[in-house]
Formats: C-alpha cells, sequence, structure tokens
C-alpha cells in the first residue's frame, strides 16, 4: 500500500525511490495526522503529478461539461427555465476556473492545460462525450450527473491537498442547487403528460450506462486510486462512490416510476451492497481515449472558443500573455 513511507529505499516503489525519506516520513505523517498540504511545502514529485493530473481531467469536464446543457439554453421550454439554465451553465464554467487555479497551484501553466485538452491530450469526464438529445436530457445531466459529481466531490473535499479541497468545497454548494434544479425538471417531465413521461424515460435510459461509467474504472482495473487513496487525495474507491451514488440515487428514481436499464440492479440484502450488470469498460475506454459521439464535436468547440477568445486575452493582458486568472 502506498501512502506510508519507507525508509529503506529498497522497500519503496520505485516512484519513490529518489525521494528524500525523512521529508517523505514527515509529509505522510501531515496526511495521516489529517493536515492539509499546501503549494508550499515539500510533496513528493509523484503526488505532485497525480494532483495535476486528476485536477486538471476535473477542470477540463467542467468547461467541457457546460456544452452538452449549454446547447439547451436557446430552447429551454420558458424563460424562467432558460435562466435556470443559463445560470447553472455559467456556473460549471466558473468551476472551471476555480479548478485551474488550483492546479496551477502545482506549477502546470494554464495556457499548457488548455492545450492539452484542445489537443486531445488530456482527458475529461466521459459523460459529456454524449449528445444531450432532447430537453429531458438536460434534465437528468442537471440531476443525476451533478449528482454523482456531489458525492464525489464532498468526499474529496475532506481530502489532502489543500487548494483543491478548498475548490472543491465552494463547487459543492453551487452543484446542490444544480441538483434540485435538475430533479424539479425530471419530476416535472416524470409526472407530465404521457409524452413527457416518455421523453424522460428514454433520456433516463440513454444516460444510465455513462452515469454507471462516470465513478470510473471498477476497483479491480482501477490504476491510479491505491496511490491515491494511500494519499488521501481520492477518500473513496471507484466501487465506493458508485455504490454511494446507487443507494441514494435509485430509490429516487423508481419513486418516479422510472425504469433504470439493468434487469440485474437490485440491493444485496445481506451484503448491503447495490448489485448491477457490470458496466461495458470497452466502450468506457473508447469513449475516454476520443472515440465517443461527440468528442470532436467537443473538442472543436473548445478550439473555436480558444481562437475567438484570443483577441480578448490580449486586449486585456497585453500582448505576451494569454490568460485572464481572476481567482490568481
Ligand atoms: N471519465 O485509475 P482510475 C461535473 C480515466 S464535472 C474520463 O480509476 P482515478 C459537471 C482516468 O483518468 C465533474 N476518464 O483513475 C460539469 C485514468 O486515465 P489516465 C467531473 C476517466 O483518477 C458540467 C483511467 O481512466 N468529476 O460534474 O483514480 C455539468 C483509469 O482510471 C473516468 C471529476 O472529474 C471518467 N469518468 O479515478 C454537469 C472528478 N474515470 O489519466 C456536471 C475528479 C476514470 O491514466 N476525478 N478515467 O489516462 C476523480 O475523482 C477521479 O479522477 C476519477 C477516476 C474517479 C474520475
Amino acid at each position: 500500500m502506498y501512502g506510508n513511507a519507507y525508509i529503506d529505499p529498497n522497500e519503496r516503489p520505485d516512484f519513490l525511490k529518489d525521494e528524500d525519506p525523512i521529508k517523505l516520513a514527515e509529509f505522510e505523517a501531515r496526511i495521516n495526522a489529517g493536515e492539509k498540504i499546501e503549494p508550499q511545502d515539500w510533496m513528493p514529485k509523484m503526488y505532485r503529478k497525480q494532483l495535476i493530473r486528476m485536477i486538471e481531467q476535473h477542470a477540463h469536464s467542467e468547461i467541457i461539461g457546460a456544452l452538452p446543457e449549454g446547447t439547451w439554453i436557446t430552447r429551454a421550454p420558458g424563460f424562467r427555465r432558460k435562466l435556470a439554465l443559463m445560470a447553472k451553465v455559467q456556473d460549471e464554467v466558473g468551476h472551471a476556473q476555480l479548478l485551474y487555479s488550483a492546479a496551477e497551484t502545482l506549477g502546470k501553466p494554464r495556457e499548457e492545460m488548455i492545450n492539452d485538452l484542445i489537443t486531445g491530450k488530456s482527458k475529461y469526464s466521459n459523460v459529456f462525450n454524449y449528445p444531450a438529445l432532447t430537453w429531458a436530457d438536460s434534465a437528468v445531466i442537471a440531476w443525476l450527473i451533478d449528482a454523482g459529481a456531489i458525492v464525489n466531490q464532498l468526499a474529496n473535499s475532506k481530502g489532502s491537498y489543500g487548494p483543491y479541497c478548498r475548490a472543491l468545497e465552494r463547487i459543492c454548494y453551487e452543484e446542490s442547487f444544480h441538483l434540485k434544479y435538475g430533479h424539479d425538471n425530471v419530476v416535472h417531465l416524470a409526472t407530465g403528460t404521457p409524452k413527457q413521461r416518455q421523453m424522460v424515460q428514454d433520456a433516463l435510459t440513454r444516460w444510465w450506462p455513462p452515469i454507471m461509467h462516470f465513478f470510473g474504472p471498477s476497483d479491480k482495473i482501477s490504476v491510479h486510486s491505491e496511490i491515491l487513496m494511500g494519499w488521501k487525495v481520492k477518500m473513496a474507491s471507484n466501487d465506493e462512490m458508485r455504490q454511494t451514488f446507487l443507494d441514494m440515487y435509485v430509490p429516487k428514481i423508481w419513486d418516479l416510476d422510472l425504469v433504470l436499464p439493468d434487469p440485474n440492479l437490485k440491493k444485496n440484502a445481506e451484503t448491503n451492497l447495490w448489485e448491477y450488470t457490470e458496466p461495458d469498460w470497452e466502450e468506457f475506454k473508447r469513449v475516454i481515449n476520443g472515440d465517443g459521439p461527440c468528442n470532436a464535436e467537443r473538442l472543436a468547440v473548445r478550439r473555436m472558443a480558444e481562437e475567438k477568445g484570443r483577441w480578448v486575452r490580449k486586449a486585456i493582458m497585453g500582448q505576451g500573455a494569454s490568460y485572464v486568472r481572476p481567482f490568481a
């Protein structure tokens, strides 16, 4: 198990071999005592690298995540729902700003992160590579994807890296409001006309497999969980998060008499765990590696935003600088 310093370098995993053993022991003692690590503190190279990877992917997920719902702003049914959706989408972009700022504290410039996103080098959440075909899709995203995000972020906000935890705490406040907005929209459709009910049922059927993927690959095949959990960056494993989500939301979905597209989904009374059909991890891999239904479209929009926004950044920051850092 990582997350426990081994003074004898022969006992340490390869990626810790050249770290100072005393500093490493102090660092891990602080984490084990529940202290926060701050940007100026000593940290192992692998801790920095893993945090940059995870926070950067999270930031990209927020900014790309604004797009599927964003396409519904012009077509929202009614003025009030349009206003609420505009505010939500704006919040998501704000979350990206917070997270890019948190990742920057670890030394990776924002320009490089955006570049890695638009060139396809960095990943972002699988779910945003699917289309929001109807208004009901936007409702399901706002309810259940925001719900999944809260499960993940609430747990990880108790983690070890100060700037990430503080960003997550603030994001959770806003996501809780999004979740209520999404729930209200789903309930409205599920209790509406037969056509509205069918629309929300179809959206749920479409989104369920990506939502099951959202928490990451099963613990058996997760690559980074062990090290991230050892250093308290991740406070629960992918399967634990998935279980928490199922526990909280399947009963609410069933309360609305909506059907989940998994005949094997049930809670085992003995283990107290949900049983479900193993998600299709091959599809997951395809989607996160660039071959989902909307990957090309999503990155094309970000590239366009990047190009069309260049003159604004130049006007504000001067010729040399290309980024505005509202939280720096
Ligand atoms: N999608 O070893 P594993 C939002 C990758 S946005 C894509 O288990 P880890 C919202 C993983 O990166 C909030 N890729 O990874 C916004 C790794 O690949 P690399 C989104 C995924 O890091 C707008 C490989 O699979 N939330 O709520 O231990 C509107 C192996 O995985 C995914 C976050 O970003 C995925 N779902 O655990 C509405 C949370 N899962 O890097 C809503 C922050 C795994 O080796 N991130 N991969 O090439 C995390 O908590 C963790 O990174 C994960 C994965 C639980 C996602």
